[in-house]
């Protein structure tokens, strides 16, 4: 890691991912000069500890970006739309957790284990996205697939933590768990049904196609992430009762003839994977392993018996972690040990 030391911001400091963001930050001992924690004006005046130290919160406007060299945001779409151009201007590079420039050709679309290269165009716009959670785990796990044999098409359906939606959402399915389990009535105010005891095959809002924005996301950033817009990719998104940790039952068709120990081996090799595949010993990743560290975990590697060539794999990662704060302080690594 270089001698430098650089001021950062947390745009959302109080939120779900803000606060992992500022966990990673230290965990990873990033060479941080000030710490600045940013929210919404209901939020400023809370306190964050970072080190050891509080850190009171302050409300985002947009002259909070003044001498601040790296800011990462996770405080929704609409706060990214309206805040990064201005944090841009003042020389500050930005590096956005929310949906809103991910697709944009002008800011890069990073995994580190993956696209580690595409960061230099940071300085295109100042803004570099962070691609969404249930992207990050699935090409972390098939981009060493998709070198060695060539991915034709890839079928997925993910089975999504509520965290991904925030605290609120945190807050909801415990609430409703624990009125189910006392038989009082529960209460809906984050998602359109009740999640506790269910599932739901709706996350982000449904388009004119019938799908979900979740849905098309991974369709659209899979292909930018991985340079390669012939990959077919079809998705289907679930919320399920699950505090953290995302699960994804892949289906992928390679162009080269494909084996389990092959997949197994490439794997066992493959950046930030770590694969967990002994059914003899009903080993296998579960979102209760995933939760809580950095790995792509990945088991249940067979055969498409269906097909010449094809794979079944279960990916399961930590999705606030390496779906969103892990990743965005990986970013804030690359670029200070190679661009600043
Ligand atoms: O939910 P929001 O609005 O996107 O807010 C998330 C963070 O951004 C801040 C907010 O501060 C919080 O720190 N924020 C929101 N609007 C802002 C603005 N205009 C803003 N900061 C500056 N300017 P806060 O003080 O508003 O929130 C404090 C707590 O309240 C929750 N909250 C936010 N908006 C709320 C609300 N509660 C009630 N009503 C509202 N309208 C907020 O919830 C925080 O706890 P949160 O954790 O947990 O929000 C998580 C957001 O992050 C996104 N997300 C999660 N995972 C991912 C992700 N985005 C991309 N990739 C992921 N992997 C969620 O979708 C959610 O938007
Ligand atoms: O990053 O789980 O685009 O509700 C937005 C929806 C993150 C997950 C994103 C959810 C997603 C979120």
């Amino acid at each position: 890691m270089t001698e430098k030391t650089f001021s950062v911001a947390v745009a959302g400091a109080t939120g779900a991912v803000g606060d992992q963001m500022i966990r990673c930050l230290e965990e990873r001992q990033f060479p941080v000069k000030s710490l600045k924690a940013l929210a919404s004006k209901r939020s400023a005046g809370k306190r964050v500890r970072y080190k050891g130290e509080t850190v009171l919160v302050e409300e985002l406007t947009e002259d909070s970006f003044k001498g601040i060299d790296l800011a990462l945001f996770s405080a929704g779409g609409s706060t990214s739309t309206r805040f990064a151009p201005h944090a841009a201007k003042d020389g500050c590079i930005v590096i956005d957790n929310s949906s809103a420039w991910r697709m944009d050709p002008e800011v890069p679309l990073v995994v580190p284990e993956v696209n580690p290269h595409a960061v230099s165009d940071y300085t295109r716009k100042g803004i570099i996205a962070n691609p969404n959670c249930s992207t990050i785990q699935m090409v972390v796990a098939l981009n060493p697939i998709h070198r060695r044999f060539g991915i034709k098409r890839i079928v997925v359906s993910t089975y999504q933590a509520v965290s991904g939606t925030g605290k609120k959402a945190i807050h909801e399915l415990f609430d409703q768990t624990r009125d189910m389990i006392n038989f009082l009535d529960i209460k809906k105010d984050v998602y359109p049904h009740r999640i506790a005891f269910n599932c739901l095959p709706h996350i982000d809002a449904f388009l004119k196609n019938g799908y979900t924005k979740e849905e098309m996301k991974m369709v659209h950033e899979t292909r930018k992430i991985l340079e390669d817009t012939d990959i077919g990719v079809t998705a289907t998104t679930i919320r399920v009762p699950v505090f953290f940790g995302h699960s994804e039952s892949i289906n992928v068709e390679t162009d080269k003839p494909i084996t389990p120990e092959e997949v197994k081996a490439v794997l066992g090799k493959a950046p930030g994977v770590k694969v967990v595949d002994d059914p003899s010993t009903n080993r296998y990743p579960m979102p209760i392993d995933a939760a809580g560290q950095d790995w792509t975990l990945v088991g249940r590697i067979r055969k498409d018996e269906s097909i010449p060539n094809g794979i079944n794999l279960w990916v399961v990662a930590d999705n606030i972690r390496k779906g969103a704060a892990t990743n965005a302080v990986q970013i804030a690594e690359i670029l200070a040990e190679k661009y600043l």
